[in-house]
């Protein structure tokens, strides 16, 4: 089942995606989100049947679920080692991280950075070399359980990681770094999580700046093992995410600029596509 947000008579309801209609199940109740992420509900189709539906080009979806925290693992595929390796002055570093037991987990945001489908993303002020980093994310409950996934868009600014890894916060935690959505595909429709295709597009002025393809099956860490440091000694609120990492890391001379659009599709999800602002200070 596909759980997203939409916006109906200039109001957000919480849906389901069924088929290519929105069904509003915002008369069920919070019970109901909670009851379908575990897998309790049962005669489901039965109860979408009497609800009210929007054909999905109607309605305009926003933030799926708005996150308690989002986390990022980080280096978990051989293309970021690489990138970051060549990009920071502190060599060594990422290739440690990349084969070391302990994983890198970084808090992205607090959960009210995040922006959902068709939500601006930023470039920083002062960063001239800022990328997507298209992700697949976990959404987690409170006792750290996969409750299903959805798409993030990681985005970060190479030039100030790449001056000291200490710079990490600054580079990836600004206003609108982060995209979650456009749904959240509950786990029963994704039985293997470490074997879908993820695809990455830049548009710009008409043409397609960057495109870049990676499978989650060359993540070189499971996403148990992620979730595992994750818990580990930690308190997880309900509805955590966690982005995986990205496998997907433009050439050197790519940065994002203010009018691209960015597309990341992961296959049984969907497409997240957000444009781009450069914040000005
Ligand atoms: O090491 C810094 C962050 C890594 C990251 O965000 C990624 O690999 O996706
Ligand atoms: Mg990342």
């Amino acid at each position: 089942m596909k759980i997203c947000t939409f916006e109906v008579s200039g109001k957000e309801v919480l849906g389901v995606l069924d088929g290519t209609n929105l069904v509003d199940v915002s008369s069920l109740g919070d019970s109901f989100l909670d009851q379908v992420m575990r897998g309790l509900h049962t005669n489901i189709e039965e109860v979408l049947g009497h609800l009210p539906r929007y054909p999905y080009s109607y309605a305009s979806l926003s933030l799926p679920i708005r996150p308690t925290e989002v986390w990022g693992g980080g280096v978990t595929y051989l293309r970021s080692r690489d990138a970051r390796e060549t990009e920071t002055i502190s060599k060594g570093l990422y290739d440690f991280v990349y084969s070391a037991i302990r994983p890198e987990l970084f808090l992205k945001d607090s959960g009210r950075r995040v922006v959902g489908p068709g939500g601006t993303i930023s470039v920083r002020s002062d960063s001239n070399w800022t990328v997507p980093e298209p992700e697949l994310a976990v959404v987690l409950s409170s006792n750290c359980n996969v409750l299903g996934y959805t798409i993030a868009n990681d985005v970060s600014a190479r030039d100030i990681e790449g001056q000291s890894p200490l710079y990490l916060p600054q580079s990836k935690i600004y206003r609108n770094s982060c995209a979650i959505g456009p749904v959240v595909t509950t786990k029963d429709e994704i039985p293997d999580p470490q074997n879908l295709m993820i695809t990455l597009k830049v548009l710009r002025q008409g043409g397609t700046a960057f495109q870049g393809t990676v499978s989650t099956s060359k993540m070189k860490r499971t996403i148990d093992e992620l979730i595992s440091y994750l818990k580990k000694d930690n308190v997880c609120f309900g509805w955590t995410i966690l982005m995986t990492g990205t496998g997907i890391v433009p050439p050197d001379d790519f940065s994002l600029q203010e009018g691209d659009i960015v597309e990341i599709e992961i296959e049984k999800i969907g497409v997240l596509r957000n444009p781009v602002s450069k914040l000005r200070g």
